[in-house]
């Protein structure tokens, strides 16, 4: 049997409908991820991970920050004192580094279910030096697992979830995006990551196609 993981990106209230970064029509994905953790249907993952976005009030990536406009975008620069393009986001997801953006479960750091403490993307980590995905703590809990195949759905597809794919394949993992388990912030962002995660040798399925892809 292939030893799949799967990684269920950022599904929170503020992507979901009535959210402040609502995805539109983002509930569309529950039951087709629930579905997808049913044994009944008939998966049998080796290991599910869930991911959470979250960042401190004043974040970089707010719009609310530098004073703008959400859904445009400005030129901040990052803990690292790199200069970068930012979309301004509405305030979202507020729960830790103001000046650290991070789209990828990749660039995260790992909760494990036993844990009782809390770990995020940069609290009391170095940010220096920048890893490469397979370094990071989730390809290395993948790769502890024998995780032979990646299988992504979450929120949103345009962001987090093409980021995801991105960096699972760049860690060496063969990886499909399901289709029905995501949804993006437009069609046109839509159509754009799904040709990203291709054009890196990613697959976009729907369930039949998963079912053989994942045997
Ligand atoms: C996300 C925008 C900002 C996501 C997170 O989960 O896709 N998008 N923060
Ligand atoms: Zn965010």
């Amino acid at each position: 049997m292939t030893r799949t993981a799967l990684i269920v990106v950022d599904v929170q209230y503020d992507f979901l409908p009535h959210g402040s970064l609502a995805i539109p029509d983002g509930d569309r994905i529950l039951s087709p991820i629930n579905k997808l953790l049913d044994v009944e249907e008939g998966w049998d993952w080796t290991i599910v991970v869930a991911s959470q976005d979250y960042h401190p009030p004043g974040h970089i990536s707010f719009a609310s920050t530098h004073d703008a406009q959400p859904f445009t975008s400005r030129i901040v620069t990052d803990v690292h004192g790199r200069t970068y393009e930012q979309m301004m986001w509405p305030d979202h997801c507020i729960a830790c580094h103001k000046c650290l953006e991070a789209y990828s479960a990749f660039e995260g750091y790992l909760l494990a279910p036993e844990s009782t403490t809390s770990s995020d993307a940069t609290h009391d980590r170095p940010v220096d030096p920048p890893v490469s995905s397979r370094e990071t703590e989730l390809a290395r809990y993948l790769s502890l697992n024998r995780i032979q195949k990646v299988v992504v759905v979450g929120l949103a597809l345009d962001y987090c979830v093409q980021s995801t794919a991105l960096s699972s394949l760049e860690a060496g993992f063969p990886t499909a995006v399901f289709l029905p388990g995501t949804a993006g912030t437009s069609v046109e962002g839509e159509t754009t990551a799904i040709s990203a995660v291709k054009e890196k040798g990613g697959v976009v399925v729907i369930e039949k196609e998963l079912r053989k892809w994942i045997q």
